[in-house]
């Protein structure tokens, strides 16, 4: 049945007669019945991928396109007058994540299915999301960001379980969202919630009453956790997911016909980063209810799960306090300290202890009693095993592996950017759709000036789709002769935005003092802060003070312009990055696991400046010097700095008399007169004396790599050489293979 012939059952009228909202609705029935006629017949091992963010932004046109049939539906739309682009406005982005960790999830559920894998990814129902940005007064204010409606992708199903918390108890639901693989089968998010959650408590931005559990347990994701209250919903969420998560478990195990000793032949459960750790000690727990002694819940729990590693900074290595757990989850902390002992007793080092100082190390837990542990590139792999984690590598050698990211091809590139794949395609054929490594057929083209220039006129329109996206969406208006110059992500000082954001300053100073850049540069930025995260606030607002001083000077906007886009999301992601030609990846040396926007933009043929982190490292390796701009001090330099704590950022600002300019400019009259003081300053006096990202010693290579990779963007052929080498190299990065590296080192379906 034709989509046009569906929707004339469902509405009794044909298309043409139908509304955009009619359509909608009706294209996403007639996708669920096509996703579920693919349904996984499944197997008898099955994966569970739990993550508290899967960041899988809109699906109409991503599910199309998995199903084959995308472009037989814009065909029919078409022919009726009416446009998929206008249809897919109407969809919402559910708000289920916050950064790469939550769109990796979303990467790795496509590739599951696309390589017909037995697997599921579970979270939770966030009705509001992480939060929807709102700029006023060059400052983020915090909202709302509903995205669920009576018409949505998740289906309500009819699994309920009950949830024990500390002296009361909740009812929760499951609500399913097909994940359609490419041309493959189609397998399942299951996402919990309660019924009682209720909206109405959510007053003046996204303040709610934080102790009243039962009503604000799935409102938003990542709740502000300054304060004991908040600290403490984070535990009840994250009870609530892995108590879900493990009933869910061992019901479809015991379906299957396991008598739970063996129940590692059913379930694989994929940790990703610390919010489900305690899917361990509850798996125990229901365990011992259906009669395993502890010794045996234990050693059953040791074989299925693994855990994941996102971060090497320390701050985000969960450590939740023990009056807590006794507080949400009492049930749980007999089964942690039983837990903690049988350590405690084989080793003696309370550096790799589960339980220290009245905390609970959640990742200690993952490691102590999984079957693995994986960093997401191979320079962070290095670094926990030599550093971070150096003492459980060498308790267990052979838990620790590597798995660099990847992102799925299907969004990045098939659907993102269409021109480019055509082109891809006509050039190479469409064997690069199912087999990324196939791109690298490209690099015979590398000299081939005229399809060289094809690659750079695909770029030149994607630039254009931006520029009118942005006016339409945000009333932004960029030049689209412009060079692009991109960093998306969210807001961290060790992601150093602000070292851009000294950039655009300095290069403020340069075209006032009559250094006109040869073509117009827009900066343009994307990112969200966490709420209560002071200095990352900051950053925004100094950037956005940059953006209208400059917007407003006669001398310099005509050379510079800078954008922060609003409410930075995966929407907005897939017009950013076909359209880019510079990508940052600025993050000090040793701090970003991996980065997956880097991998992104290499696919859409963008180039990089970028410093010896995370993946960054691996994709320099593919494309060697010429085709990547790379610059700063690396991880080594920066783990030695650390570790003789020798670094002050005043030194380097007194004896660089240009950095101390820009610096300077921070706190001038012309960014006070735009800006708010408090903020300003004290962004400034971090910097000058902290700057625990280490800006300032990067600062001066920084802007010289930026020079010459402006000056080399101006030789448009040679340029266009620098983005065929990359979008060739970027094969490896395609999430299936990350997946099948998953699959056949830890989970063995
Ligand atoms: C991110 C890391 O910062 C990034 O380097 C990595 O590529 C990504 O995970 C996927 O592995 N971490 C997060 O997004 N973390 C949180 C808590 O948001």
């Amino acid at each position: 049945m034709t989509a046009n012939e569906y929707i004339k059952i469902r509405f009794g009228r044909h298309m043409d007669q139908c509304t955009n909202e009619e359509i909608y609705v009706g294209l996403l029935e007639y996708v669920k019945d096509k996703a579920k006629s693919k349904e996984i017949a499944g197997g008898k091992k099955k994966l569970y991928y739990i993550s508290a963010e899967f960041l899988i932004g809109k699906l109409l046109s991503n599910n199309l396109i998995n199903l084959g049939i995308y472009d037989e539906v814009k065909a029919e739309l078409e022919a009726c007058g009416k446009s998929l682009a206008e249809i897919e406005e109407i969809e919402v982005e559910p708000s289920l994540g916050n950064g790469g960790l939550g769109r990796l999830a979303a990467c790795f559920l496509d590739s599951i299915a696309t390589l017909g894998l037995n697997g599921d990814g579970v979270g939770l129902a966030y009705h509001m999301g992480l939060f929807k940005q709102v700029f006023n007064n060059n400052l983020q204010n915090e909202e709302p960001n509903p995205w669920m409606s009576e018409h949505s992708w998740m289906t309500k199903t009819e699994r309920t379980y009950q949830v024990d918390f500390g002296g009361f108890n909740v009812t929760s639901r499951m609500y399913d969202i097909d994940v359609t693989g490419y041309d493959s089968v189609t397998t399942k998010l299951h996402l919990f919630d309660v019924d009682t959650v209720d909206e109405s408590i959510i007053k003046d931005g996204i303040n709610f009453d934080k102790s009243e559990f039962t009503k604000n347990l799935t409102l938003f994701l990542y709740p502000d956790d300054s304060d004991d209250n908040g600290r403490l919903l984070r535990v009840y969420q994250q009870y609530f997911m892995v108590s879900n998560a493990a009933q869910l478990i061992l019901d479809e195990a015991v379906e299957k016909g396991s008598n739970l000793y063996d129940l590692a032949d059913y379930a694989v459960i994929q940790i990703n980063d610390t919010h489900p750790s305690m899917v361990i000690p509850e798996l125990i727990r229901l365990l011992q209810i259906r009669g395993l002694t502890m010794d045996e819940a234990i050693d059953v729990v040791s074989k299925c799960t693994a855990y994941t590693n996102h971060t090497i900074l320390a701050e985000a290595l969960e450590k939740w306090p023990i009056h807590f757990m006794m507080k949400a989850v009492p049930q749980l902390m007999p089964i942690i300290r039983e837990l903690h002992n049988r350590i405690a007793k084989k080793v003696a080092d309370p550096d790799v202890a589960i339980i220290k100082d009245g905390l609970v190390h959640m990742a200690h837990m993952d490691i102590h009693y999984g079957i693995s542990i994986n960093g997401v590139a191979a320079l962070h792999t290095e670094i926990l095993k030599e550093t971070e984690l150096h003492k459980f590598y060498e308790l267990y050698p052979e838990k620790f592996n590597n798995k660099t990211n990847g992102i799925t091809f299907r969004r990045w590139l098939l659907y993102c950017n269409p021109e480019l794949s055509k082109l891809i395609e006509e050039l190479i054929g469409p064997g690069f759709k199912k087999d990324a490594t196939e791109l690298k057929k490209l690099e015979q083209y590398m000299n081939d000036d005229a399809v060289v220039q094809r690659f750079l006129d695909v770029k030149n329109t994607r630039k254009t789709v931006l520029k009118n996206y942005l006016a339409k969406t945000q009333g932004i208006e960029i030049d689209d002769n412009s060079v692009y110059d991109i960093q998306i992500k969210r807001l961290h000082e060790y992601k150093r935005q602000q070292m851009n954001a000294l950039y655009v300053i300095n290069k403020y100073f340069e075209i006032k003092e009559g250094k006109k850049p040869a073509r117009p540069i827009t900066v343009i930025f994307g990112a969200k802060a966490a709420p209560a995260y002071v200095i990352a606030k900051d950053i925004i607002h100094l950037i956005l003070c940059l953006s209208e001083i400059i917007a407003k000077d006669p001398e310099v906007s005509p050379y510079l312009k800078v954008v922060m886009v609003e409410n930075y999301n995966v929407t907005l992601a897939e017009k950013l990055i076909p359209a880019c030609d510079i990508h940052e990846q600025i993050s000090l040396a040793s701090k970003e696991a991996s980065g997956t926007s880097n991998m992104k933009f290499m696919l859409n043929g963008a180039v990089a400046i970028g410093t010896m982190d995370g993946a960054n490292v691996e994709m320099h390796e593919f494309v060697g010097d010429d085709n990547i701009y790379i610059f700063g001090e690396d991880s080594d330099t920066v783990i030695k700095r650390y570790a003789d704590a020798s670094y002050c950022s005043r030194e380097y600002y007194e004896k660089d008399a240009n950095l101390k300019k820009c610096v300077d400019f921070i706190v001038s009259d012309e960014l006070l007169a735009v800006g708010q003081k408090e903020n300003l300053e004290r962004l400034y006096n971090e910097l000058l004396n902290k700057d625990w990202f280490m800006t300032f010693p990067d600062f001066k290579d920084y802007c010289q790599t930026k020079e010459k990779a402006f000056a080399d963007y101006e030789d448009r052929l040679t340029w266009g050489r620098k983005m065929v080498k990359n979008i060739a190299n970027a094969g490896f990065f395609s999430s299936d293979r990350t997946i099948a590296q998953y699959n056949a080192d830890i989970w063995h379906l």
